[in-house]
C-alpha cells in the first residue's frame, strides 16, 4: 500500500504544563471570581481624578450598568459600541455588556465619522457609549438622529462626561447606571461560544473585519496568562497594572484589563498617553506591571524627565504590538534595573496572545533580547512554510501558526475570509514571518501580510488603496509600509495619476487625512507608471517594498 502519511508537523508547547482553564465560566464571572474574597481591594483607579473603585464597587457597578443597558432594550448577542479613551466608564460598560450577554465593540474615538460609522454599521451595534466631546462626530449625516426615544429610526447614545453637559438627545452615563436596579437584571444563559467582544482587524488581507472573541476564548486568553501554579504573567493582588495603551486595543483590553482583574490586581487607567502624568502616576499609585509599546518604550528611554521620578515600584515591563529592537531594550533597561523586561507577542485574531516572555512567570526562567517569549500554555505553535505550508523545525523563518481554545472563532458575517485564516485543522495563520529557537523561544523577523503598524496601530493599506482608487485624478495605487525611527512603519502609496492629471503629492496627502485617524495618514507620494501585479491581479507588494529599501527611491 502507498503510504499518504504527511511528515509528522513540528509542533512547539509551552515549557508551562497546562492548566485546566474555567473555560465554561462567562468572561465576567470568571474575571470577577475572586471579587468576593477582595472587595476592598483596589480594582479601578482612575488616574485623571484619583478616585478608586474597590473589586466590591467595581462588580456592583457592572452589574448596575448591565441593568441600564437591558432598561434600553440591550440583550443577549446585540453590540455595544464603546467609542472612549481609557477610564473607568470603559471598563463597566464592557463587563456590563458581558453580564448581558451582549457584545462590546469598541473603536478608537479619533477616528473620522466615516471609520465610526462603518464599524457601526458592520457590527451592527445597537446604542453608543461614548463622551460628549465626540457625539458632533455621530451627528454626521450618515447616522441616524440621535434621540433617547429609542425608537427604530433613532440612534441611542450614552455619554459619559458630567450630567450637567449631556449633550441634546443623549443619555447620561452615571445618571442610568445610577438609577438603575441590579435586582432588575435578568437570568441570561450565556454560553462558552457566544461572543462577548468584537474588536476591529484587517487580519492578512484587506478591510476590517469584526474579530469574534467568545467567553471561552478570553477566558482561555486570560487564564493561559495568569492562571495556574506558575502564572506565565505573575499578577497579584497588590499589583498595579498600567492601563495607558487604549483599551479599543486587544492588549491593553485583555493582557491589562482583563489579566489584572483576574488576577485581583488594580488597574491604573490613563486617558492618554502624556508622558508627565503617566511618570507622575506611576509614581503616586505605585505601578508594578507596565505594558508599552515600542514608541513609549523609546519615550521612557530618551525622555531626561524620567529621571526625576521614582520608578522604583515597577518590576514587569511588557512590551508587544510592534517588534522591539535590542538597543532600545538595552536602554530602557538601563533606566529601570530592578525591571524585568520581555515582550508578548499577539494579533487580534490570535485571541490575542501566541507568546509572552517566561521571565515574567512566578517561577521565571531567563528570555533573550529581541524575543516574543514562548507560545503560550495549552496552544500549540508551528512555523510553516509560506510556500509548500510545510512545517519547520527550529530556527527557520516561516509563517507562525497557533492553534487552541483561544483564538477567534472568525471573521463576523465573513465565512470566507474565516477560512482563509483559520484552517480545516484549527490552525490560524498569523502572516508573521519568525522562527522558534533552540530554547523555545518566538522571533518574528517579517510579515507577509499587508498590514502596516504605526506605533503598534493597524493601518490596512486596502483601506487607503480603496480610497485612493475613488479619486478622480488616481487611476492606481498601492500602500506599503516604510521603515521609520519613532513610528516603526509609516504607510507610503505608489500612485498612477489619471491620464491627463497633474495632481500632486500634497493633494493626494490631503484627500487621504481628510478621512481617516491620524495615524492612517500617508507619509510620502511616489508617482508610478504602473503597480506591480501578478497574474491574478495582487499587488506585488514585496517588489514595492525593495523599491523603498533601494535608496534610489527613498
Ligand atoms: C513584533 O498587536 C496586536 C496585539 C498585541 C499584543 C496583545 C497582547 C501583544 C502582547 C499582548 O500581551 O494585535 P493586532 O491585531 O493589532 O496586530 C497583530 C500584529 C501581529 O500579527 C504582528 O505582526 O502585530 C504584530 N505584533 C508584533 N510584532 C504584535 N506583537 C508583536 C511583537 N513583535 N511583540
Amino acid at each position: 500500500a502507498v503510504s499518504s502519511a504527511l511528515p509528522e508537523a513540528t509542533i512547539f508547547r509551552s515549557k508551562l504544563p497546562d492548566i485546566d482553564i474555567p473555560s465554561h465560566l462567562p468572561l465576567h464571572e470568571y474575571c470577577f471570581a475572586r471579587a468576593a474574597e477582595l472587595p476592598d481591594a483596589p480594582c479601578l483607579i482612575a488616574a485623571a481624578t484619583g478616585r478608586t473603585y474597590t473589586f466590591a464597587e467595581t462588580h456592583a457597578l457592572c452589574r448596575k450598568a448591565a441593568a441600564a443597558l437591558h432598561r434600553l432594550g440591550v440583550g443577549h448577542g446585540d453590540r455595544v459600541m464603546i467609542l472612549l479613551q481609557n477610564c473607568v466608564e470603559f471598563a463597566v460598560a464592557f463587563f456590563g455588556a458581558s453580564f448581558l450577554g451582549a457584545v462590546s465593540t469598541a473603536a478608537n474615538p479619533f477616528c473620522t465619522p466615516q471609520e465610526i460609522h462603518k464599524q457601526f454599521v458592520a457590527s451592527g451595534a445597537k446604542v453608543i457609549v461614548t463622551q460628549s466631546a465626540y457625539v458632533d462626530k455621530l451627528r454626521h449625516e450618515s447616522f441616524r438622529r440621535i434621540s433617547t426615544s429609542g425608537g427604530e429610526d433613532t440612534l441611542t447614545v450614552i455619554t459619559v462626561d458630567d450630567e450637567a453637559t449631556t449633550p441634546d438627545g443623549c443619555l447620561p452615563f452615571w445618571g442610568i447606571v445610577g438609577s438603575a436596579d441590579e435586582g432588575s437584571l435578568p437570568e441570561v444563559s450565556i454560553s462558552p461560544d457566544d461572543a462577548v467582544a468584537l474588536p476591529y482587524s484587517s487580519g492578512t488581507t484587506g478591510l476590517p473585519k469584526g474579530v469574534v472573541l467568545t467567553h471561552g476564548g478570553l477566558v482561555s486568553s486570560v487564564a493561559q496568562q495568569v492562571d495556574g501554579e506558575n502564572p506565565n504573567l505573575y499578577m497579584r493582588e497588590g499589583d498595579v497594572a498600567l492601563c495607558v495603551l487604549p483599551l479599543f486595543h486587544i492588549f491593553s483590553l485583555n493582557s491589562v484589563l482583563l489579566c489584572a482583574v483576574r488576577a485581583g490586581a488594580a488597574v491604573m487607567l490613563m486617558p492618554k498617553f502624556e508622558m508627565g502624568a503617566m511618570l507622575a502616576g506611576i509614581e503616586r499609585w505605585r505601578v508594578t506591571v507596565a505594558a508599552v509599546v515600542p514608541p513609549l518604550v523609546l519615550a521612557l528611554a530618551k525622555n531626561p524627565v524620567v529621571e526625576q521620578h521614582d520608578l522604583s515600584s515597577i518590576r514587569i515591563v511588557l512590551s508587544g504590538a510592534a517588534p522591539l529592537g535590542k538597543e532600545l531594550e538595552d536602554a530602557l533597561r538601563g533606566r529601570l534595573p530592578q525591571a524585568i523586561f520581555g515582550q508578548g507577542y499577539g494579533m487580534t485574531e490570535a485571541g490575542p496572545v501566541l507568546s509572552m516572555c517566561p521571565a515574567f512567570a512566578r517561577e521565571p526562567t531567563p528570555a533573550k533580547s529581541g524575543s516574543c517569549g514562548t507560545v503560550v500554555r495549552n496552544a500549540e505553535l508551528k512555523v510553516v512554510d509560506p510556500d509548500t505550508g510545510l512545517s519547520l523545525g527550529r530556527n527557520l523563518p516561516g509563517e507562525i501558526c497557533i492553534r487552541g481554545p483561544q483564538i477567534m472563532k472568525g471573521y463576523l458575517n465573513d465565512p470566507v475570509a474565516t477560512a482563509a485564516t483559520i484552517d480545516v485543522e484549527g490552525w490560524l495563520h498569523t502572516g508573521d514571518v519568525g522562527y522558534v529557537d533552540d530554547d523555545d523561544e518566538v522571533f518574528i523577523v517579517d510579515r507577509v501580510k499587508e498590514l502596516i503598524k504605526f506605533k503598534g496601530f493597524q493601518v490596512p493599506p486596502a483601506e487607503l488603496e480603496a480610497l485612493l482608487i475613488a479619486h478622480p485624478s488616481i487611476a492606481d495605487a498601492a500602500v506599503v509600509p516604510q521603515k521609520d525611527d519613532a513610528a516603526g512603519e509609516v504607510p507610503v502609496a505608489f500612485v498612477v495619476r489619471a491620464a491627463d492629471s497633474d495632481i500632486a503629492e500634497e493633494a493626494i496627502k490631503e484627500f487621504v487625512s481628510k478621512q481617516v485617524v491620524f495615524y492612517k495618514r500617508l507619509h510620502k507620494v511616489y508617482f508610478t507608471h504602473a503597480i506591480p501585479k501578478s497574474a491574478s491581479g495582487k499587488i506585488l507588494r514585496k517588489e514595492l517594498r525593495a523599491k523603498l529599501a533601494s535608496p534610489v527611491t527613498a
